[in-house]
């Protein structure tokens, strides 16, 4: 990072909070676009494929196979294969029909989807769908990408008339044990009607327009774009309809809530953690932060000197509830059309004007982008720095939903040193 560029071109704000006093080096709109390319803890805003954090089941897991045994997984695009059937269940009080497909589509009867017949429907119904994937019990994101695919309805429609079906399941290859199955669901409406401006539920066969690699998930994945990652189903192989209504997700069995939207939440890189600095030294703060379900108005900051035994504090805490949280600046948006792949057509993106060819929000709605913040002037001594978001309906972080086993949202909290120039 250049000092002197953030010397010469901010201007200083100074205030006093808990007997502390530092200066927030302010960027000028007109200087953010260099101030944030100088920043090296950024992550990209397109995490490359092989740089997501992977979460995955199976043993082996699916993406270590190789030759005839990833044959065999049909996890090649020539082999890929997707079933659609339909669930013969039924049980009072609940569940009175069985649903029903016109056509079910089966490996046995060589009517299985195939990657083919995908991208042909692709022609006509594709979409494109800047992410956040992050998954519901991590508290850092696993990345962000372009996933590019057809809606799942469509697909749907391949199998002519369904009836009596209120939720549809899917799930991926697992090594053809039982115990290894990781499936998830959405309800009928959820997968047929989407809200103006959004996007549906799409079975995702590119990734930052390239093809989706075996180890994020291809050939084929869904992509629920407001939920969190256990909706994502990797080597996605069966799509199941029932009339069963009730929610038997695999994340539903770990006391996960099945049906989560994505929070908007702060989250801050730990690059910050157990750092030292000089006295006079730049501290640059920066981390990531979700445009969730309840949008996003701003992202703050907080910091506190604190002695080794200050306790930690609770998100509850009236500490932190008054403290003198202060804003964080957002890395700026982009020029989309330089920096989208070709294949990326801003009618088919989610939360985007079609015309401007400009996001509607920033980060896009369940996306995500970088934040900073550069403080000088801070006395020697250890410090607490933490940051949290604030929603459109003025909720901070982690209201309203405090309940971790709906995202972890909780604030995060980086220790630094300021040593003495000696
Ligand atoms: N088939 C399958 N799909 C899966 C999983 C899995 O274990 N198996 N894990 C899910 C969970 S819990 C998350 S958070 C995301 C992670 O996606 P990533 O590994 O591409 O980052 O994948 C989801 N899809
Ligand atoms: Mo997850």
């Amino acid at each position: 990072m250049n000092r002197r560029k953030f010397l010469n071109t901010g201007s200083y704000v100074a205030y006093a909070g808990f007997g502390l006093s530092h200066e927030i080096v302010s960027v000028q709109a007109s200087e953010l676009n260099d101030t944030a390319k100088k920043i090296e803890s950024f992550k990209p805003l397109l995490t490359p494929q092989d740089a997501f954090y992977d979460v995955s089941r199976g043993n082996p897991k699916p993406f270590t196979l190789k030759g005839k045994a990833l044959d065999e997984a049909r996890l090649t695009p020539e082999t890929w294969r997707c079933e659609i059937t339909a669930d013969p269940f039924t049980e009072e009080p609940h569940t009175k029909v069985a649903s029903k497909l016109e056509k079910s589509l089966t490996i046995s009867d060589g009517t299985a989807l195939d990657l083919p017949t995908l991208l042909s429907l692709g022609k006509k119904h594709e979409v494109h769908f800047l992410k956040a994937m992050q998954c519901l019990n991590l508290a850092t994101p696993l990345g962000q990408g372009l996933w590019t695919g057809v809606p799942l309805r469509e697909v749907l429609k391949l199998c002519g008339k369904m009836s009596d079906v209120r939720r549809i399941y899917f799930w991926g290859f697992h090594n053809n044990d039982p115990k290894q199955v990781f499936k998830s669901s959405l309800s009928y409406t959820q997968c047929m009607e989407t809200p103006p401006g959004e996007l549906p539920a799409f079975l995702a066969y590119r990734l930052n327009g390239n093809s989706l690699s075996l180890e994020r998930g291809g050939p084929v994945r869904m992509i629920v774009p407001w939920s969190h990652g256990y909706k994502s189903i990797k080597w996605l192989n069966h799509i199941f309809v029932t009339n069963d209504p009730r929610n038997n997700d695999t994340y539903a069995h770990g006391n996960n809530d099945p049906d989560s939207y994505l929070k908007t939440a702060a989250y801050l890189d730990s690059t910050l953690e157990g750092k030292k600095f000089k006295v006079g030294d730049f501290v640059t703060v920066t981390g990531q932060v979700i445009n969730g379900l309840g949008g996003l108005k701003r992202v703050e900051y907080w910091i506190r000197k604190v002695q080794c035994e200050t306790k930690p504090l609770g998100d509850d805490a009236p500490e932190l509830l008054e403290a003198p949280w202060k804003p964080c600046e957002l890395q700026p948006e982009p020029d989309w059309k330089e920096f989208l792949p070709k294949s990326a057509k801003p009618a088919q993106m989610l939360g985007f004007d079609q015309k401007k060819f400009k996001a509607l929000s920033w980060p896009p709605r369940y996306g995500m982008c970088a934040f900073f913040v550069v403080i000088r002037g801070l006395t020697p001594g250890e410090y607490e720095i933490r940051a949290r978001s604030i929603d459109l309906n003025g909720y901070a972080q982690p209201e309203p939903r405090p309940s971790q086993k709906s995202g972890k949202n909780s604030i995060q909290v980086r220790r630094i040193e300021v040593m003495q120039n000696t």
